[in-house]
């Protein structure tokens, strides 16, 4: 397997998917989005998101007015497709897990788009890692601690590179500041596709 490093408790792949696995994956993520749009969320406050989303698997995360939550159905009402065979198998080689993620959510960043500070912590269960796989343009992630008083650094994630982030790590503050638009020639829409697998069920 490919050379990881490990920064404030994420470990990352750094180019880990290759252009091949990196359009295969991507075909996935289109026929996802077939079944289960992209929508444009906002925050329980009314904030509109810049991101784009929509998810699979049995359960997918959503925002609106009524909050961060699960929900077995995408807003639309229909059931999320299953999680693509490429992205388990992903989970599966990285993380060694034979449990298999409830989630997977497909975030999609224009070129203007970010993600604020955050932690991940709508799930029943913190004890298992979280995957996160990036598609297309570069992206200006930042990681902080569990305690968000604490400083943060910051990563460029690159098309195909993979981030696991799991035990004290995985209740840490991250977020994305900005992409480098133009900087990858995988969507030909530009942006970028980033998918995180969750176990969300204890
Ligand atoms: O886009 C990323 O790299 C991170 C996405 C993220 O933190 C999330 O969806 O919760
Ligand atoms: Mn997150």
């Amino acid at each position: 397997m490919a050379e990881s490093f490990q920064i404030r408790g994420f470990r990352v792949w750094p180019g880990h998917l290759d252009r091949a696995a990196q359009e295969a994956l991507v075909a996935d993520i289109r026929a996802v989005a077939a079944a289960a749009p992209f929508v444009a969320p906002v925050t329980p406050g009314g904030k509109p998101m810049t991101v784009r989303m929509t998810g699979a698997g049995r359960l997918g995360w959503v925002t609106d007015r009524h909050g961060y939550r699960y929900e077995a159905r995408h807003p639309s009402g229909v059931a999320w497709p299953p999680i693509p065979l490429s992205v388990l198998a992903l989970w599966r080689d990285l993380t060694g897990l034979n449990r298999e993620p409830d989630c997977c959510l497909v975030n999609f960043y224009g070129p203007q788009a970010r993600m604020g500070l955050h932690q991940d912590k709508d799930e029943g269960d913190f004890s298992w890692p979280i995957l996160s796989v990036s598609l297309g343009d570069d992206a200006l992630f930042r990681i902080g601690g569990v305690d968000r008083a604490e400083g943060t650094q910051s990563v460029w994630l690159r098309s195909g590179d993979v981030v696991v982030f799991g035990g004290p790590a995985r209740l840490a503050w991250h977020g994305v500041d900005r992409l480098r638009p133009g900087s990858s020639t995988l969507l030909p829409e530009g942006g970028r596709f980033n998918l995180t697998c969750r176990v969300v069920v204890p």
